[in-house]
């Protein structure tokens, strides 16, 4: 019997954890809340001890199945040497054997396949079998099976292309300490090494791009009501709208009730003059429609836009509920706006977070900011990659 203890945040973490290392078949002795040790453990949440507990031995069935390949095995054997000896096959073989252990085996190979009598039979055994040592090697072969780990990524959404990515890189991943280092452990650092945070500079002119209703509008007014009614800096909003009428309203009313300047660009010329007019605030926000990624002719001419603010600060916006393939083909069709940087938003409208990972390595770029709700301006947040790292793996949630 393997008994574990597991000091955990909470069950979720420690199932999966159970799972991983001891497997499916364990069983939770027993839980109970504690305080992390030392002073600070008097301050902080509690945490959760788990001890759980694997029976070690070869299980009673999987002993039978090894007996009975052992036996089969004996009987192709001898099958073998009866074929190289047709004409006296019992004698010819006996001869071979005369004092071996020949007709002890035979025994208990009559015993086990006593329905053994022709080739026929053979084959139809020999068929049984590869399905037997199939299902009892099946764990140790290499993409026969999807591991704990796989199969809790595909769980918690990290598309399958990923995944297979992942698995590859945890092999090849090397540690100073690689006997102590669990391959649940291991995945975290190739993790850390996939998931890229940057801390966004919130001055000059901020461009926030992407598909429609993905909350571009939304996340520019959280971001302006933090900018102006917390840190009392002097932000401007432009909105790039040559497409949707009733877009600009939305915006307006953010700017009216914050008090901050506004202005709606149509045209190339409208772009200059509003840039221009903002000249004095220490950020401008610029707001764009939104735009199927499939329509190439209205992403060059966002694209104009977007060369005209004239910035590193480009966004994409994009929903954690995006469709994994859907993700591929909006971040390929607006490569052309080279934005630098990613926004997830809806986190409050899933319960898995792999489609964090998703984006930001089909984008390979860095996330700046996710967003986890309606309000404005509260539901805007900035994630370390421990974090990230943590709810794509199920350990924790958003909110
Ligand atoms: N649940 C949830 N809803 C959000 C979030 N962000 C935005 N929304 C909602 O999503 C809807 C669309 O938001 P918009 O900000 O208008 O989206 P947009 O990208 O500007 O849309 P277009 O301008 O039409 O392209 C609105 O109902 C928002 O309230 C979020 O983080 N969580
Ligand atoms: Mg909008």
């Amino acid at each position: 019997m393997i008994i574990k203890r597991y000091v955990v945040n909470n069950m979720n973490e420690a199932m999966t954890r159970i799972r991983y290392e001891l497997g499916s078949e364990a069983v939770i002795i027993s839980q109970r809340k504690i305080r992390k040790p030392g002073i600070k453990g008097l301050f902080s949440h509690k945490i959760i001890e788990v001890t759980a507990a694997i029976e070690n031995e070869i299980s009673e069935q999987n002993q039978d199945v090894k007996e009975s390949i052992e036996a089969i095995k004996k009987v192709v054997e001898q099958q073998n040497e009866i074929k190289a000896y047709p004409r006296e096959p019992e004698k010819q073989v006996n001869s071979l054997h005369k004092n071996s252990e020949y007709a002890k085996e035979r025994n208990t190979v009559n015993k086990k396949a006593n329905s053994i009598d022709s080739t026929t039979d053979l084959m139809s055994e020999m068929k049984q079998m590869k399905t037997m040592i199939s299902k009892l090697t099946s764990d140790n072969i290499p993409g026969n099976n999807k591991s704990d780990i796989e199969k809790m990524l595909e769980e918690n959404d990290v598309d399958s292309e990923i995944i297979v990515n992942i698995m590859r890189k945890i092999e090849n991943f090397k540690t100073k300490d690689e006997l102590q280092t669990s391959e649940y452990e291991k995945l975290k650092l190739v993790l850390k090494e996939m998931i890229h945070v940057t801390k966004p500079s919130l001055q000059g002119r901020i461009v926030m791009v992407g598909p429609t209703g993905v909350g571009k509008t939304t996340t520019i007014a959280k971001l302006a009501g933090r900018l102006a009614l917390v840190e009392k800096k002097k932000v401007g909003l432009i909105t790039v709208d040559t497409y949707r009428i009733g877009a600009v309203e939305q915006l307006k009313t953010y700017a009216d009730i914050m008090n901050i300047p506004f202005k709606v660009v149509y045209n190339m010329k409208d772009m200059d003059d509003a840039i221009e007019s903002m000249n004095e605030c220490e950020v401008v926000l610029i707001d764009t429609t939104g735009r199927s990624s499939k329509n190439k002719m209205q992403i060059s001419e966002l694209r104009t836009f977007v060369e005209k603010a004239d910035t590193k600060n480009i966004n994409l916006v994009l929903s954690s509920t995006t469709k994994n393939k859907d993700i591929k083909y909006i971040i390929e069709g607006y490569q052309i706006l080279n934005y630098n940087s990613i926004i997830v938003t809806k986190l409050d409208e899933t319960s898995t977070y792999g489609s964090i990972l998703n984006i930001l390595e089909t984008a390979q770029k860095p996330l700046s900011f996710v967003t986890t709700g309606q309000n404005v301006p509260d539901d805007i947040k900035e994630l370390s990659d421990d974090k990230i790292i943590s709810l794509i793996l199920g350990e924790d949630t958003i909110c």
